[in-house]
């Protein structure tokens, strides 16, 4: 008799929470790539860096089908498109937002073009988004600049913006802030990510509250949201003309959902901080090194505020902390490849070689 478990499919996020999603139109075909459903890793050796005392778990949003958390609003923003009869899904981007939606608009049918800063994105993404087929425009500009055209373009008919100022992809990345209170059956009591164009921490708040409002949860998190030094707006309080980080994926001097990422910060009592270059190159490079954790360096930005707000003994003993991984490290190869400059060691293929190589 052969014993095995059985795997049940997950059919990705909207079918998995439709239950929290109204706007999905009847009868509508879903565009999926069974994204969502990511692992909630505990991340011990991290969390001990950073003071101790509590529980650290990573949501790992890299393991996404196109390798970061934009697939979750992906899915309901080609959903809605396709159920709409849109001619053209169009998007700013700094990478990320690019890949998943020259994704899903290929599976979906539908002609996508990417509008993206020349010069500014990160090789994985670039890669992702020629595989997948998406038209490729290069602007002379940053993502605000990119976004300022889409926007304009979108009032044309049939053109879909699938950027978050689309309210369904906000719905669509809501579903991480579920599948974080599923697992730990409570919500956590402070939640990290990174911030860019701040529609995640939007999505997040909103998920924790529908979720605290349906019963689900008792408690809501404190939301607090790091921003690069180069590109952090809100936590200056105005516009940044000309962004700059190495986190290229939040290179962003005008978020779009401003209004959201206060909002979350003020009503949850949390914080929104930046934290620099040096320190967000710091905790890109522990994390794999402690936890086993490749990510980009956006993801690295919260970690660095975590270890800031750990070692000043801000983090009550006893709490639960979930940090958001956005992204994979792939994408961004050469900045890995800056970071470490460690060669292997060529030698001849045999046993004292490569022991006379490890003797060093
Ligand atoms: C890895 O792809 O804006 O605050 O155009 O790629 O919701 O913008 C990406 C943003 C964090 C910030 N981490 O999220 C884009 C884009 C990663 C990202 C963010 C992005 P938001």
């Amino acid at each position: 008799m052969m014993h095995r478990k059985t795997l049940s499919a997950w059919p990705g996020v909207l079918e998995h929470y439709r239950a929290h999603m109204n706007w999905i139109p009847e009868g509508a075909k879903i565009v999926t790539l069974q994204e969502g459903n990511t692992p909630l890793i505990p991340a011990p050796r991290f969390a001990e860096q950073a003071g101790g005392g509590f529980d650290l778990f990573l949501k790992y949003e890299a393991v996404n089908p196109t390798a970061s958390f934009k697939d979750r609003g992906m899915t309901a923003a080609m959903t809605q498109a396709l159920a709409r009869g849109a001619k053209l899904v169009i998007c700013a981007s700094t990478g990320n937002t690019s890949a998943s939606a020259a994704a899903y608009a290929g599976r979906a049918g539908l002609r996508c073009a990417v509008l993206l800063p020349h010069g500014k994105i990160a090789l994985g993404k670039l890669a992702q988004a020629r595989m997948y087929g998406a038209e490729m425009i290069a602007l002379r500009g940053n993502f605000d600049d990119a976004l300022r055209v889409v926007r304009e373009l979108g009032t044309r008919p049939g053109v879909e913006v699938v950027n978050s100022i689309n309210p369904v992809r906000i719905e669509g990345q809501k579903t991480a802030a579920f599948e974080i209170c599923d697992i730990l059956g409570r919500a956590p009591d402070f939640h990290f990510l990174p911030v860019g164009n701040a529609g995640n921490i939007t999505a997040y708040w909103r998920g924790f509250k529908e979720y605290h409002q349906q019963g689900m949860i008792s408690a809501l998190p404190h939301m607090c949201g790091f921003q690069a030094a180069g590109a952090a707006p809100i936590v200056e309080g105005h516009p940044i003309a000309d962004p700059q980080t190495i986190a290229t994926a939040i290179r962003i001097g005008n978020p779009a959902s401003w209004e959201g990422a206060t909002t979350a910060v003020s009503e949850s009592h949390g914080l929104i901080e930046s934290v620099t270059d040096t320190e967000i190159l710091a905790a890109y490079s522990m994390i794999a090194r402690l936890e086993g954790l490749f990510v980009e360096p956006a993801c690295a930005a919260p970690l660095a505020g975590l270890l800031r707000k750990g070692r000043q003994g801000l983090i009550p003993k006893g709490s639960i902390v979930t940090v958001t991984l956005t992204g994979h490290g792939l994408k961004d190869p050469d900045t890995a490849m800056d970071q470490n400059k460690v060669e292997a060691q060529v030698v001849e293929p045999n046993v004292d070689a490569v022991l006379t190589a490890l003797a060093d």
